[in-house]
């Protein structure tokens, strides 16, 4: 089963859209299988956007995604990384589709509330950044019959 790493970032804790937010994902249907608050440091930052360490933007995003708490988790579902990069919107809120978190939320691409990995690669990579295997909880839902044929 495919698993993708989401980010409520910095705005989205400061906002208190945390519930906001896991509350679409969990309401699609996605099952939550690792969830933690925490404090992204500077080394844990490059790593995570080391593909925009060349970026104009890339200082700024560091400095962001650090300055206060995020709630990390792992979502789990067939095509998880597609549904849920449909399920945050555009990378910028200004073109994100109504109806998404980042279209109905937010109005500023360097305040755009939340993360999630963009392949199946990257959410593997991405995962293990953020989370031990033993982390990541494996079960089943009594409804889960009622969401995946
Ligand atoms: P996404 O978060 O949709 O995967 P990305 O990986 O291209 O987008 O960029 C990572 C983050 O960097 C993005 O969420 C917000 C910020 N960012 C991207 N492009 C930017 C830009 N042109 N100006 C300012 N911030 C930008
Ligand atoms: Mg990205």
């Amino acid at each position: 089963m495919e698993q993708t790493l989401v980010l409520v970032k910095p705005d989205g804790v400061q906002r208190g859209l945390t519930g906001e937010i896991i509350g679409r994902l969990e309401r699609r249907g996605l099952k939550l299988v690792a969830m933690k608050l925490m404090q992204v440091d500077d080394a844990l930052a490059h790593r995570h956007y080391g593909e925009h360490v060349d970026r104009p933007f890339f200082a700024g995003l560091v400095s962001f995604i650090t300055s206060g708490p995020v709630v990390a988790m792992a979502w789990e579902a067939n095509n998880a990384v597609e549904i849920v990069r449909s399920t945050m919107g555009a990378t910028n809120p200004a073109n994100a589709a109504p109806g998404t978190i980042r279209g109905d939320l937010g109005v500023d691409i360097g305040r755009n509330l939340i993360h999630g990995s963009d392949s199946p690669e990257s959410a593997a990579r991405e995962l293990a950044l953020f989370f031990k295997p033993e982390e990541i909880l494996s079960y089943s839902r009594s409804n889960d019959g009622w969401i995946v044929e």
